[in-house]
């Protein structure tokens, strides 16, 4: 059923009250398909994990950030390789894994190439886990092409979140990402082919809207071409009812092998990529968590666990799938993050004057919590702090510093570039050596174990007490 409407107010009969109580159910009624779903739910994803299937090898077009070699670089890190599955093999995966791994909770198929160009495999592996493990959530990820075609077939499943790919809307801005489509049996080149992907995509979403699927628009931001662009991108999905927007960022080496890669076309930095994600913003609800995971992703967002479940494994692993165990499970986790959440109202003060902002580098292996070892992480959660507020605003990956139990001088270079705009790293340890490195580069190391907004609000607080000069910076730098 689509969501009705809620009326403004003004000559519907309706008291203010009733239409705050109506806002109120609908966003609780959003907020409980969304919150075991770590993309959708940002909050989710310390908590819940998600794994894909790769049972969709063909595409229908051809991005300039792809080479076909790898998996679908709409919903995946490029230069990664799938092992592509049938949908029998598929629902066996995920019965084995979601008995190993109760905190999973959806299923998505991302690829390797685009699911609704290989409808038959992606929609016999959905019914397959359907029936056979109806307590998970189904997700499924495309580039918008055939998606008007199949709307109705994803409702009938049940299929809850799609991901449109949306990279323009302007067929000039297009035709320099998409060189071709292939469409009603033909290949179509240049702005001919974009302009018919443009219109199925928005399209698409529109048909989603109506039939009340959650749907997350993925972005892949590629400076000189669309950067300025995502903007009316973000404005034309917020007016077509997409839920989230995600802009990710493109990855393009040479070695990849794709068009962009080959041609020397640049990514975003991370300042960049926050700046335009902030822009977007205030116009709707932005994805900043993603991992631009792979096409047989396995785990917690920030996890790779795909290894332990490779084919020739998880074949010979039992079936230890109990829908009553992971009810348990999942029970237990709803009740740590009511904890987590009181915890953290604690931390959100209102204050009458605006005070500076700094960037926190956290490590975290999940939970919510600060609870890594500096030396054993592999990527750090980006906080932005100030009097007020602990708000989450993207990560980034680092080659870890203690590789077989030593610290490595040119690691901790590139971990001290990586996140040389924070004003603190918040770890469970950190060994004296890395602290002095840190220090002198301006980076404050802060040692604790607790919830990620509790420390941070400490950090903060002692940073400003200990540091007056940071203080007297940023406020000469703006922040
Ligand atoms: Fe997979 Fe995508 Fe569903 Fe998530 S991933 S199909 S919505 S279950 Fe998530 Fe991975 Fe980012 Fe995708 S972190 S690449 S957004
Ligand atoms: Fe590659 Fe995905 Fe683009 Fe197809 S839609 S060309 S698989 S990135």
């Amino acid at each position: 059923m689509t969501t009705p409407p809620i009326a403004n107010g003004k000559g519907c009969g309706c008291t203010q009250q009733q239409v705050a109580d109506a806002i109120a159910a609908r966003d609780a009624r959003i907020q409980a398909r969304i919150a075991k779903h770590p993309c959708y739910s940002e909050e989710a994803h310390h908590h819940y994990a998600r794994m894909h299937v790769a049972v969709a090898p063909a595409c229908n077009i051809q991005c300039n950030y792809c080479n076909r070699k790898y998996d679908c670089a709409n919903e995946s890190r490029p230069g990664v390789v799938s092992e592509l599955l049938t949908p029998e093999e598929a629902a066996r995966k995920v019965l084995v894994i979601a008995g190993k791994i109760p905190q999973l909770t959806v299923v998505g198929i991302a690829g390797p190439g685009d699911p609704l160009a290989n409808p038959k495999q992606t929609f016999e592996t959905f019914a397959r886990i359907a029936d056979q493990a109806p307590d998970i959530k189904l997700c499924l990820s495309t580039n918008g092409l055939n998606l008007p075609d199949y709307v109705e077939k994803i409702k009938q499943l049940n299929i809850d979140h799609v991901t449109i790919t949306i990279n323009a809307i302007d067929p000039d801005i297009g035709a320099r990402i998409y060189p071709w489509i292939r469409w009603q049996r033909k290949r179509i080149s240049g702005k001919e082919g974009v302009k018919i992907l443009l219109e199925r995509q928005q399209e698409g979403l529109q048909a989603l809207q109506e039939a009340d699927i959650l749907c997350k628009v993925n972005s892949v931001m590629i400076p000189g071409i669309n950067d300025e662009h995502l903007v009316e991108v973000n404005h034309m999905i917020r007016e077509k009812g997409a839920f989230l927007h995600n802009i990710m960022p493109l990855i393009s080496a040479p070695e990849h092998g794709t068009y962009f890669g080959l041609t020397g076309q640049r990514g975003p930095t991370p300042a960049e990529l926050k700046a335009l994600q902030d822009r977007c913003a205030g116009n709707m609800r932005m994805m900043r968590h993603c991992r631009q995971c792979r096409a047989d992703a396995v785990g917690l967002l920030g996890e790779d666990r795909s290894q332990e479940f490779t084919k020739e494994k998880f074949m010979a692993m039992p079936v230890t799938y109990d829908p009553e165990k992971r009810r348990l499970e999942q029970t237990r986790i709803e009740l740590r993050q009511r904890e987590l959440a009181e915890e953290k109202e604690k931390v959100q003060v209102r204050l009458a004057h605006p005070t500076p902002k700094v960037l926190m580098a956290v490590a975290s292996k999940g939970g919510g919590l600060v609870n890594q070892h500096f030396g054993h992480a592999k990527e750090f959660l980006i906080y932005e702090v100030d009097g007020a507020h602990v708000s989450f605003v993207g990560h980034r990956k680092v080659a870890h510093y203690c590789q077989s139990g030593y610290g490595e001088e040119a690691t901790l270079d590139n971990i001290i570039r990586t996140i040389g705009d924070c004003r603190a790293v918040l770890c469970s340890k950190i060994g004296t050596c890395p602290q002095e490195k840190l220090r002198q580069a301006g980076i404050e190391p802060f040692e604790d174990y607790d919830v990620i907004e509790v420390v941070a609000r400490r950090c903060y607080t002692r940073l400003l007490a200990t540091h007056p000069e940071v203080t007297a910076a940023l406020v000469s730098h703006g922040s």
